[in-house]
């Protein structure tokens, strides 16, 4: 979009710009021009459906190195010198330092030492944990004990109180993904912090609990996806906590090796919220997949951006052209419209979870979906997802 006609006089370009100066004062802005401070540096009218999140690859040993590091500068707990979390954030190099990884995913890399446990709170945004490493960790989420395992993936519900504890003999380290900046932006992120406070207890760690007083894993009856707890008098909308254990997961692979799988992930799997059998939560869509020996997937591009995180194996993501080789415990940002697909050349196969924005983008009607094709250019994709009633 050009600020100026070929047309137009000297003067009046002089007279146009006085005037959008003037009425600044006003709090107001001329609304024809295309501002690059107000937009971020982007035109006022994009012609394509993306931001400005970058493709970035956090290797497992960057990662590995400075939050081993974070052991000595932060100590878990609460009180004075204590902190509630030990985080490092993945800050998107596209996104100008905010503490986001995508436009609307927060995520970062969490770690407790064995006998440590990151106190309970609780806040609106929700947070999926991708366990990478820990023998004996486990979160509480409203009184459910669920036992972490690598590879496992725990999902936590809006406002749930949560806490995590380490009772291992290794460090529990996991990837946390929070959609707070989109719940920032839409001013409804709210926290507390002090169960002491909020609740009434004694006890700061452990939350008075609502269902399990025993942490008797009774989650387990939550995560069974054909059945629920009758005398429960009212089923709930979402889960408190979904748990997908690597496991589960990849005896469900087994059962697919067969199959062709689809033409642009291979082997994917959408984990469903067991009672409403749509995406996991109302904004994130979580998925795992498997790219088989020998398989070069063909390219697409969707308007979601994608935050994945290796389990296991090798391969590579090939995203606009560029191909980026991956290994266990990588991490790596797809923006949304960006052209992209998976290989796999090597003797294993390789499973890649991830998550994004899907969800919430399918609901409000903008998930869309393209593949790349050789003679036709684009062409958009019906979709195989889950379909809201
Ligand atoms: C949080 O609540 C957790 O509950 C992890 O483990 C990371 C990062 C920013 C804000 C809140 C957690 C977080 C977080």
């Amino acid at each position: 979009m050009s600020e100026y006609n070929a047309d137009e006089s000297p003067e009046l370009i002089a007279q146009r710009e006085a005037y959008a100066k003037r009425i600044r004062a006003e709090n107001l802005k001329e609304g024809w021009s295309y501002d690059k401070e107000a937009f971020q540096s982007r035109p006022y009218w994009p012609t394509v459906p993306k931001n400005d999140t970058a493709f970035y690859l956090w290797s497992h040993e960057a990662i590995a190195d400075i939050i081993e590091e974070a052991k000595s500068v932060v100590r878990v707990g609460r009180g004075t010198g204590a902190y509630d979390r030990r985080v490092i954030s993945l800050c998107n190099p596209g996104l100008g330092g905010k503490y986001a990884a995508t436009a609307t995913l927060f995520a970062d890399i969490q770690l407790l030492g064995p006998g440590e446990s990151a106190p309970s709170h609780r806040h609106t945004p929700c947070a999926t944990r991708f366990i990478m490493n820990g023998d004996g960790g486990w979160t509480n989420v409203a009184g459910d004990k669920v036992p972490l395992k690598p590879g496992d993936i725990v999902y936590c519900g809006p406002n749930f109180w949560h806490d995590h504890k380490n009772e291992g003999s290794t460090d529990m380290v996991f990837l946390d993904v929070l959609d707070i900046p989109l719940l920032q932006y839409l001013g409804v992120s709210e926290w507390y912090f002090n169960a002491a406070e909020v609740s009434g207890s004694k006890d700061e760690i452990h939350h008075p609990v609502t269902h399990s007083p025993d942490f008797d894993n009774s989650h387990k009856s939550r995560i069974q996806p054909t059945a629920r707890p009758r005398f429960e008098a009212e089923q709930r909308k979402y889960n408190e906590v979904q748990h997908f254990s690597f496991e589960d997961t990849k005896t469900l692979f087994d059962s697919l090796m067969n199959e062709d799988g689809s033409p642009f992930d291979d082997l994917i799997i959408q984990f469903q919220n067991p009672h409403t059998h749509n995406p996991v939560g109302p904004t994130v869509d979580i998925c795992s997949q498997m790219i088989r020996p020998g398989v070069s997937t063909s390219t697409h591009r969707h308007t979601w951006a994608t935050i994945c995180m290796v389990a296991e194996g090798q391969g590579d993501i090939v995203v606009d052209g560029k191909t980026v080789p991956f290994k266990p415990n990588d991490i790596f940002v797809i923006p949304g419209w960006a052209w992209h697909h998976w290989k796999n050349s090597h003797d294993t196969p390789c499973i890649v979870h991830s998550i994004s924005d899907y969800a919430l983008l399918e609901r409000i009607g903008f998930a869309r979906e393209q593949s790349e094709e050789a003679d036709t250019g684009w062409q958009p994709i019906p979709f195989t997802r889950i379909t809201r009633d």
